[in-house]
């Protein structure tokens, strides 16, 4: 079989370590297609990136047909039919949400210029680096200027759809297996909504098994807005496991489908469903069909109080998006 070309920026960092093994052991397309990973990292990064590429070899993953180590962007995207962007600065001492944004915004211009020119017309690209939905309108952007559409890029919110899917389990002594259909909204971030009114679980209604909407309304949405924060505190390190397989599944799903019935959470451009604002990126339910294109899913109900947290999170994606106008 032809070998997919997937590339992964940010490679030789904390998430890029867990995730290469994986991408070649199968996990995005399947175990039998082979895989060249081109790996994009900055220069003085090159040298960690050898280090963790001769680990792989040191795995001797069957499908492993080549691997490109480059700080050189159009090498690095070149021909990419899935990309992961993954590589971004970290939020320093005493920098605010809008500091990370200018810092990181400029990366994305490049690399979304980079993929137009250089990835296949069919490429896909999912956003990890934060600010993760306004990186990832940062690159649709640049990449259009250059004729790539922006629905071949997509932010992350799996991780956090997966956090209140294993919570919603946990308060129901069941398996994370038995819940589905929770959806998130919004950024990536504390505003996030993660709304449990269409979740099943062991297919009853997620709030009918809980019984509990202050729990639902209060501790449960804290809890999974703020898990990244509560994992660094305990880790000393942020998410790198739990990014890498929400990473890995996020692109599975879009590249494979949606299993019938079931829908996931994605950072897609708004097209004003559900009251969003038009053209910014933020989090939806969404299918995936398996050939490459995503919807979001239409006509779901939601209550009042989802609602209004909505807007706080949509308000939050337009300031965002205010910030970084120079570069759209
Ligand atoms: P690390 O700091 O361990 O690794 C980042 C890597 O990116 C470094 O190796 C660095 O050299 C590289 N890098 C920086 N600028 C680059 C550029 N212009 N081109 C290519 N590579 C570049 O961070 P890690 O823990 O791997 O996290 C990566 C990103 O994921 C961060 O922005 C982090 O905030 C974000 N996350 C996003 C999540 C999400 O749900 N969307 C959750 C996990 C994670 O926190």
């Amino acid at each position: 079989m032809k070998p997919v070309v997937v590339s992964v920026t940010g490679a030789a960092g904390n998430i890029g370590y867990a995730l290469l093994p994986r991408i070649t052991n199968g996990d995005v397309f399947g175990p039998d297609t082979p895989v060249i990973l081109k790996l994009v990292e900055i220069e003085p990064a090159l040298k960690a990136l050898e280090g963790t590429a001769m680990e792989l070899y040191d795995c001797a993953p069957p499908l492993l047909h080549d691997v490109v180590c480059t700080a050189d962007l159009e090498e690095g995207f070149g021909d990419a039919d899935a990309v992961f962007l993954v590589g971004a600065r970290p939020r320093g001492p005493g920098m605010e949400r809008a500091d990370l944004l200018r810092a990181n915004g400029p990366i994305f211009t490049g690399q979304g210029e980079a993929i137009a020119k250089a990835a296949k017309k069919s490429v896909k690209a999912v956003v990890v680096g934060n600010p993760a939905n306004t990186n990832c309108l940062i690159a649709q952007e640049s990449a259009a200027k250059h004729g790539l559409g922006p629905e071949a890029f997509t932010a992350m919110t799996r991780l956090d759809h997966n956090r209140a899917t294993s919570q919603l389990a946990a308060k129901a002594g069941a398996r994370p297996g038995v819940v589905n259909n929770v959806i998130i909204w919004g950024n990536h971030s504390p505003t996030m909504v993660p709304d449990t009114e269409h979740a099943t679980i062991g297919c009853q209604p997620a709030g009918k098994v809980i019984g509990d909407d202050a729990w639902l309304q209060g501790d449960f949405r804290k809890t999974v807005s703020t898990r990244g924060k509560a994992i660094i505190d305990a880790r000393g390190k942020s998410s790198a496991k739990s990014a890498a397989h929400a990473a890995l599944e996020h692109m599975s799903l879009w590249v494979r489908g949606t299993p019938a019935g079931n829908w996931t959470s994605m950072a897609v451009r708004s097209d004003g469903s559900y009251g969003a604002p038009e053209g910014i990126v933020t989090s939806f339910p969404c299918v995936c069909s398996g050939d490459g294109s995503y919807e979001i899913v239409q006509g779901l109900e939601t209550s009042a109080w989802v609602k209004e947290q909505q807007q706080a999170t949509w308000d939050e994606l337009l300031k965002e998006r205010e910030a970084v106008q120079d570069l759209l």
